[in-house]
């Protein structure tokens, strides 16, 4: 798929799932939360695993890469620009302590699909000069699932992003019950850990999502 392809997902898809961290997924194995996902439909899949070693993650994501390859689905590799290389990931995602936006992009060249976690309007800003093709933003309200997560959003870094010039994809603490209300404040994609693979029936937690949303 072309980056155009992946920029599409995100603008026509408002689900984001992040998967990884076995502890974040029931216990299930990465590769079965991959499928799961797939066959609710997702089209845009973060591989975020903060407990493996290198190889084990090159290994597993190599194979759940091509299976994404193989349903038209984007794959994004969390922090990790080499790995991202290693396994034909479509697109990497970096935080603020990770290589900056620039640097994946000489590193991995004008086709990978990048995009920068943001919590204030500077970091917007940086990440729109760094070449980013979207942001996260958030916390949107407080998560267990990302221990050292930033504070929630303030009113003013919100009012920014939903005039900013990049898709927004929002993120933490994003719930069936509160995505509602993101959605009426104007934003239009939503990344989710617990919400999704937190959940016994991924199917059927994405299902609800989508109808919550009406689309
Ligand atoms: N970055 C900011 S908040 C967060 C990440 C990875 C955690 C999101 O998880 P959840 O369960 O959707 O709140
Ligand atoms: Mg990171």
């Amino acid at each position: 798929m072309t980056k155009e392809e992946h920029v599409k997902h995100l603008l026509e898809d408002p689900v984001y799932a992040i998967m990884g961290n076995e502890e974040l997924c029931l216990g299930r194995s990465n590769m079965d939360v991959a499928k799961e996902l797939i066959a609710a439909g997702v089209t845009i899949i973060q591989y975020r695993e903060k407990h493996k070693k290198w190889r084990a993650k090159y290994e597993e994501t190599k194979a759940i890469a091509q299976l994404c390859h193989d349903h038209n689905v984007t794959f994004i590799m969390n922090d990790s620009t080499d790995l991202a290389i290693a396994c034909g990931a479509d697109g990497i995602h970096v935080g603020q302590d990770d290589a900056p936006a620039q640097i994946v992009r000489q590193l991995a060249g004008p086709d990978v699909f990048i995009g920068v976690s943001t919590n204030t309007i500077d970091e917007m800003k940086q990440a729109l000069a760094d070449g980013a093709d979207y942001v996260g933003f958030g916390p949107m309200f407080p998560t267990q699932s990302k221990k050292d997560a930033d504070e929630v959003v303030t009113p003013e870094a919100k009012a920014y992003a939903l005039h900013y010039e990049l898709p927004v994809v929002t993120i933490g603490g994003v719930s069936l019950e509160n995505i509602r209300s993101l959605y009426d404040e104007g934003f239009r994609s939503f990344a989710m850990i617990s919400a999704i693979v937190g959940q016994k029936d991924i199917k059927g937690a994405v299902e609800k999502i989508r109808q919550t949303l009406g689309c």
